[in-house]
C-alpha cells in the first residue's frame, strides 16, 4: 500500500480547490473566481485499494497585507516542511509573469520534489501547451509536467497514478471512510462564504467573512434538519448596504443559494438564518481570526 500527503501550491485562482475536490470526487473546498477565496489548509482524503493520498488545498501564494493573509502565507509554508510532495498549479490560459515566478521560487527555495499541473487546458489550445511545458521543465527538475483540465476532469485519473507511483510505501493514515479533517460546522461556514462571493465585486469579497453562531443538529435524526445560524462580517458599515442590496434582496438570494448547497451536502433539511454585522478591520484582529479557525 502507498501512503503520502500531497500538498497543493499555486497562485490565487489557478484552480487548486477545483483539483482537490476532483481528485478526491467530492465539494470540499469552495471554489470562486474571485482570488483568495480558500484561507485555511483544507484536507482532501482519496483512499483506494492501491493506497491513500491525503491532499492539502491551500490559500494561494502571494504576498500578504493583513493580518489574516500572514496567517493564510505562513499555512503554506508551514507545509512545505512535511510533506510528500507538491502539485504545483498553474494557469496554463494566461501567460507567464511574476505571480509564476514567485511560485516557483517558493519551490525551488523549499526544494520540493514536485510535479507541474497545467491547467485550464479546456480554455486553450493544444498547440499552445508546448512551449509553456518546455519554459517550466527548465526552470525546475519537476518530476511530471501534465497538462490537466480541474474543471473536465481532462487528466486526473492519471495524475492520481502518477501521484500514487511516487508515495512512499506505508499503511493509511486516515480511516478510509474520512474524505475531509474539517468538520461539517466549517464546511457550512465555507459554503455560505462561496455564495455570497458570487454575489459581491470588486474589494469586497477580501472584506467578508462568515462566523456561525448556531449548528444545532438536535432535529437532525428525528426531523431529518439543521439549524444553521450564521453572521457574515463585514469591516464597514458602508459594506453592509452592499451585501444586504435593495430592500435585503442580496442577502436573500446568498441565503436560498447557500441553503441549497449545504442541504446537498449534509443530505438533509436547514434552516439558515443569516445576518450581517460589522467587525471593524476584523482581518488584522487575532480575536476574530482566530474564531475563523485561520491558524495562528
Ligand atoms: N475553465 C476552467 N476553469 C477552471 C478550471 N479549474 C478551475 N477553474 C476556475 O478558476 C476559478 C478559480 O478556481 P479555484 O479552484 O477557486 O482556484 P484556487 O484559488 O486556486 O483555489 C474558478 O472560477 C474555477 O471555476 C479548469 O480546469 N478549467
Ligand atoms: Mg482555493
Amino acid at each position: 500500500m502507498k501512503s503520502g500527503t500531497a500538498v497543493i501550491l499555486g497562485r490565487p485562482n489557478s484552480g487548486k480547490s477545483t483539483l482537490l475536490n476532483a481528485l478526491v470526487g467530492q465539494r470540499i473546498s469552495i471554489v470562486s473566481s474571485r482570488p483568495q477565496t480558500t484561507r485555511h489548509r483544507i484536507l482532501g482524503i482519496a483512499t483506494e485499494d492501491r493506497g491513500q493520498i491525503v491532499f492539502v488545498d491551500t490559500p494561494g501564494i502571494h504576498k500578504p497585507a493583513y493580518g489574516m493573509n500572514k496567517r493564510m502565507m505562513r499555512t503554506v509554508y508551514g507545509e512545505l516542511k512535511t510533506v510528500d510532495l507538491a502539485l504545483v498549479v498553474v494557469d496554463a490560459s494566461i501567460s507567464f509573469g511574476s505571480g509564476e515566478n514567485f511560485v516557483l521560487e517558493t519551490i525551488k527555495k523549499a526544494r520540493l520534489r514536485a510535479m507541474l499541473l497545467l491547467n485550464k487546458i479546456d480554455r486553450i489550445a493544444k498547440a499552445r501547451l508546448l512551449p509553456t511545458m518546455r519554459h517550466y521543465g527548465a526552470a525546475y527538475d519537476f518530476l511530471e509536467i501534465i497538462p490537466i483540465s480541474a474543471r473536465t476532469g481532462e487528466n486526473i485519473d492519471l495524475l492520481r497514478s502518477k501521484i500514487f507511483g511516487c508515495l512512499p510505501d506505508g499503511e493509511p493514515l486516515y480511516d478510509s471512510d474520512f474524505v475531509t479533517d474539517r468538520t461539517e460546522r466549517f464546511l457550512a461556514a465555507e459554503f455560505i462564504r462561496e455564495k455570497l462571493l458570487e454575489r459581491v465585486r470588486q474589494e469586497l469579497p477580501y472584506a467578508c467573512a462568515v462566523l456561525i453562531r448556531k449548528f444545532d443538529e438536535s432535529g437532525r435524526e428525528k426531523k431529518n434538519r439543521v439549524t444553521i445560524e450564521a453572521d457574515i462580517l463585514v469591516e464597514k458599515k458602508s459594506q453592509q448596504g452592499i451585501v444586504l442590496g435593495s430592500g435585503a434582496s442580496n442577502l436573500r438570494d446568498v441565503g436560498i443559494a447557500a441553503r441549497e448547497e449545504l442541504e446537498k451536502q449534509l443530505g438533509c433539511k436547514v434552516h439558515l438564518g443569516l445576518q450581517v454585522r460589522t467587525a471593524r478591520n476584523w482581518r488584522n484582529d487575532d480575536r476574530i481570526l482566530d474564531q475563523l479557525e485561520l491558524g495562528a
